[in-house]
């Protein structure tokens, strides 16, 4: 089932379900390599969700600000390959949602635990923002905060489940969204956790 969330922004619900079992082996290997960690904004706050990356670019914030590098600056080293699996399903999303020929870059992972939010913002450190931006949701169910195009504009709230992809490219590919605060629970496969793959094409 395909929903409509806003112009240019749909929801797939339950669209990574044939990708789990792969999806989850991959992610095993990438943190192997670019553990979770919890970043510091420019302002000196210490996020309370934890992030790490994969693919030729990762999204940091430090406090000289935000930007994507290929380095992981934990490791010293490049940021682990986005696995193939990741990949597919990324491209398998954009299409079903419209955006045929996505090729990402970059793979942001988001780790929640309860209690761990993501405040209203706008992603706007990609060099073209014409590029989708395609996001899977794993483990525990979140409350996601859909604005506007202003940071005052009143944000709708969409559920997101294990193994729901929201796609957005066009007219709310600019409007400020966040998380809520994540509620206590124990998923089967992931436990007290959320995880959220962002995929872009960040250069
Ligand atoms: C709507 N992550 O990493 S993904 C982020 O669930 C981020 O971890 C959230 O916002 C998460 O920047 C939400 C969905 C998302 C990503 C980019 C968007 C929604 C968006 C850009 C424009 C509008
Ligand atoms: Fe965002």
């Amino acid at each position: 089932p395909v929903v409509t969330m806003a112009a240019g922004a749909v929801l797939l619900r339950g669209f990574a379900r044939p990708y789990e079992a792969e999806l989850l082996a991959a992610l095993r290997d990438v943190l192997a390599i670019s553990p979770f960690r919890h970043m510091t904004t420019p302002g000196g706050h210490v996020m309370s969700v934890a992030m790490t990356n994969c693919g030729a670019a990762g999204w940091l914030t430090d406090r000289s600000g935000y930007r994507y590098d290929g380095i992981d600056p934990k490791t010293a080293s490049p940021w682990p390959a986005m696995p193939d699996c990741f990949a597919a399903l990324a491209r398998a999303a954009a299409e079903a949602a419209g955006h045929g020929g996505f090729q990402p870059d970059a793979c942001l992972i988001n780790r929640y635990i309860p209690g761990a939010r993501l405040s209203l913002h706008q992603d706007r450190n990609e060099r073209d923002v014409a590029h989708p931006i395609i996001s899977v949701s794993l483990g525990l169910p979140a409350t996601f905060l859909f604005g506007g195009a202003r940071r005052y504009d009143r944000p709708r709230r969409f559920a997101l489940e294990h193994c729901d992809i929201a796609a957005w490219g066009g007219p709310s590919r600019l409007h400020f969204h966040g998380v809520a605060e994540l509620k206590d629970g124990e998923h089967d496969m992931l436990g007290r956790q959320r995880i959220n793959l962002t995929f872009r094409k960040a250069l």
